[in-house]
């Protein structure tokens, strides 16, 4: 199957290149990591020490992903269980087989009230428990200084609703510079990690994600060393937040590097057809946010495969969360965010799954203004006609769609798919339809959306 076009810079200059030169196009990657990487980013999983055994995980790991998080391995409980007392086995064959790999780590995590042993829980005095906090991550950041790429350095220190700070024993204890405190002892343990915060359900705006934004924003002005943001992106299907890469986008004009941290879209079990359909446009909608943004640097899903993702034993008849299902089968929603990413999953047919096909798509802009543009999609079937068509638009930052004609929208956040209007779905062999949109471009982003198309 012939790739569609992801970008339509990019198209112009691979058509550019082939008439000049007869080159063909090069071929799009066909993992997960591959194409993450042909965009300058990292594609990752959190990783269990536990699972290395089984050679399916290693196997899809390996083959997969290019970053790797200890899921538990480096948590407090298990690096420091009690007082000076160090154990960094898990973690550090973890490391060693990322290595091995060539994939990058992030450390997760060095200040968080669970998976906190209770001789800390007790620490009563401010003195003591700002010594013990250092202590622990002069250890952990020193211990793994140089094989990190960033730190979790404080993990989900604010409530979800009101975006006040988290009552924890650091919080009542230490008070709220707890957390500036902590980055300042990581940068000495271990300068060569990016540092960031990370926390759950920041991903679109709302008042926990303006309070981390606040923060963030503080830091920066009074040199408080703080590299990036981590949105975990534990989300519903069919309830991503519309705004995530506008979100993305206003913490990375602070100046940070934003990642998505733990991505895992849940569902009711069990799965059937039309939700893996809707869970694979809403990773699509996700990862397309973090590549439309430079300074949104990787993706790291919470898991390889269903079998073992946290999402059951904590949300009572919900799972089927990840990419992989219980059998390393990929799921539709693998096919979409590798097609984000600009990479080719090669297998036609599966729902939810619009990159494939015997159809190759260009995009025209036919006019445009201070904020908004017109454009046009031609489709174009190869050697055989097709009956239906799917072409895939992302937005860009702030875009949106006013009016299109001759194709029917639908749109999830910044992806818009658009299928036939009715009379134009049969496309005979060589030959093209087209439609056409309106968009605005209030923020004055005026450049060209990407896009992909395929069949059905
Ligand atoms: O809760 C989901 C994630 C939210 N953000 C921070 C992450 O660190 C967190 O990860 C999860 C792990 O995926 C789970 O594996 O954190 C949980 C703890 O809060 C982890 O669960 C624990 C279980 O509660 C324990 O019973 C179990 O012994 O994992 C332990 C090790 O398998």
């Amino acid at each position: 199957m012939r790739r569609a076009l992801t970008s339509v810079l990019g198209a112009a200059t691979l058509l550019l290149a082939g008439l000049v030169a007869g080159a063909p196009p090069a071929a799009a990657a066909s993992t997960l990591k591959d194409a993450a990487a042909a965009t300058g980013r990292v594609f990752g999983t959190a990783a269990a020490q536990s699972h290395m055994g089984e050679s399916a995980y290693v196997n899809t790991l390996n083959r997969e992903f290019n970053q790797l998080t200890p899921e538990n391995e480096m948590k407090w409980e298990t690096t420091e269980p009690s007082r000076d007392s160090f154990d960094y086995s898990a973690a550090d064959q973890l490391v060693q087989h990322a290595r091995s790999q060539g994939m990058e780590v992030r450390g997760h995590t060095l200040v968080w009230h669970s998976q906190l042993p209770s001789w800390v829980e007790g620490i009563s005095s401010r003195t003591e428990l700002l010594e013990v906090m250092r202590n622990h991550i002069a250890n952990v950041a020193g211990h793994f200084r140089g094989d990190l790429t960033t730190w979790d350095v404080v993990n989900e220190a604010f409530e979800d609703g009101t975006g006040a700070r988290r009552d924890t024993v650091f919080q009542r204890v230490i008070g709220d510079g707890y957390i500036e405190e902590a980055f300042r002892a990581a940068r000495a343990a271990d300068p060569t990690a990016k540092l960031c915060y990370n926390d759950y359900n920041i991903d679109g705006r709302n008042a926990k994600s303006d309070a981390v934004y606040a923060m963030v924003q503080d830091f920066k002005r009074r040199g408080v060393p703080i590299d990036c943001v981590g949105l975990q992106g534990h989300l519903i299907v069919g309830s991503v937040p519309g705004d995530v890469q506008a979100n993305i986008q206003r913490f990375a004009d602070l100046g940070v590097d934003v990642y998505i941290t733990e991505l895992d879209i849940r569902m009711q079990t069990p799965p059937n057809s039309q939700k893996l359909a809707q869970q694979a446009a809403d990773y699509r909608s996700v990862v397309s946010a973090c590549v439309a943004v430079t300074r949104c640097k990787g993706i790291t899903v919470w898991g390889i495969t269903d079998k073992y993702s946290w999402i059951p034993d904590v949300f009572e008849g919900e799972g089927a969360a990840l990419l992989f299902d219980d059998n390393y089968n990929k799921k539709p929603a693998y096919d979409a965010s590798l097609e984000a990413l600009g990479g080719d999953p090669g297998d036609p047919g599966d729902p939810g799954d619009p990159g494939d096909g015997d159809v190759t798509c260009t995009y025209t802009r036919t006019s445009q203004w201070n904020n908004g543009f017109n454009g046009q999609v031609t489709i174009t079937a190869g050697s055989s006609a097709v009956s239906s068509w799917t072409a895939v638009l992302t937005m860009r930052s702030g875009q949106s769609i006013q009016a299109l004609w001759n194709g029917t929208p639908s749109t999830s956040g910044s992806v818009v798919t658009v299928k036939p209007a009715g009379w134009n779905a049969n496309i005979p062999a060589g030959a093209s339809a087209s439609f056409g949109f309106t968009a605005s471009a209030p923020n004055g982003d005026v450049s060209d959306p990407g896009l992909a198309c395929g069949t059905p």
